[in-house]
């Protein structure tokens, strides 16, 4: 249920159940979290790239499917979601949600849980959740508010309104939007670009992001200094200051 391609340093993770628009079952959630982390300790990877079959990214949870049913709701978000959602945050690698295309209820969640957001024009997301008089989940609450505020996130999760690209942009839900017949092709000179970048330092940058999301300001100043100590202890580090004074690009891929 989850393809794997790996090309140029880029691992490509393809959610394949293109008939349900890629709806979630157990075995598609725990497939893509073990995907994430066999990448996070590939050496060959230094960019990770979610997407999605056909014509959907991810439409949530398979409401006909019934793994999961045995537990309660929040044994199966602990079991699935919540595991899956804390391996993107924490993979050492930046992680890429390629938004194909709709993206709805734990789907949308996991659209904005990447560390770059790319979509395709005719991508779009919607928090279906309160049309079946759930809750967002999977890191929904805490993601939306951050990005839009509290009360665009209310009424987009009370609503369940569908955000197209041009307004995913202005609301600052992806980095970038790209026609669809380019869509693949642009997610993987994007993601290329980001391999060529210093993969220490990089996974430093997002282990402060995360800190810094939930931290004070003092707590920050902290972290930056301590973890400044291991990007500048880095071979990166003197390959980036040697690379200026020499006036050349620098090479952060040489190993
Ligand atoms: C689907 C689904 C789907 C099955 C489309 N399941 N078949 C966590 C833990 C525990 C419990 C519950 O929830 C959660 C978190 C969640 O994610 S809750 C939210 C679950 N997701 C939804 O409620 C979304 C339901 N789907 C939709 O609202 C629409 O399908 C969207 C807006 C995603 C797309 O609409 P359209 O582009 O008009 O496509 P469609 O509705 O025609 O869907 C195409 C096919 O995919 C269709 O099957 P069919 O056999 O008729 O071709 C749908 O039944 C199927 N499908 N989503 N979640």
């Amino acid at each position: 249920v989850v393809l794997t391609d790996t090309r140029a340093g880029v691992r490509t993770l393809t959610l394949n159940r293109e008939s349900r628009l890629n709806a979630a079952n157990d075995a598609l959630l725990l497939g893509l979290t073990e995907a994430l982390q066999a990448a996070d300790a590939d050496p060959e990877v230094r960019v990770v790239v979610i997407t999605g079959a056909g014509r959907g990214f991810c439409a949530g949870q398979d409401l006909g499917d019934v793994s999961g049913r045995d537990m309660t709701f929040t044994e199966h978000l602990q079991h699935t979601y919540n595991p899956l959602v804390r391996t993107i945050r924490g993979l050492g690698k930046p992680v890429i949600t390629a938004v194909n295309g709709v993206a709805a209820g734990a789907g949308a969640s996991l659209a904005l849980a990447g560390d770059v957001r790319l979509w395709a024009r005719s991508a779009m997301l919607t928090q279906v959740f309160s049309n079946i008089a759930l809750v967002p989940d999977s890191g929904s609450t805490w993601f939306l508010p951050r990005l839009v505020g509290y009360h665009k996130a209310f009424e987009l999760m009370a609503l369940a309104d569908k955000v197209g690209a041009d307004d995913a942009l202005r609301l600052g839900l992806c980095e970038a939007a790209y026609p669809d017949e380019t869509f693949r092709e642009d997610v993987q000179a994007y993601a290329e670009r980001l391999a060529a970048r210093p993969a220490n330092a990089l996974r430093l940058t997002k282990q402060a992001l995360n800190a810094a999301m939930t931290s004070s300001l003092d707590e920050a100043l902290d972290k930056e200094a301590e973890l400044q100590q291991l990007a500048g202890d880095h071979w990166e580090h003197l390959e980036g200051v040697t690379a200026f004074k020499e006036k050349r690009a620098p090479d952060f891929m040489r190993r």
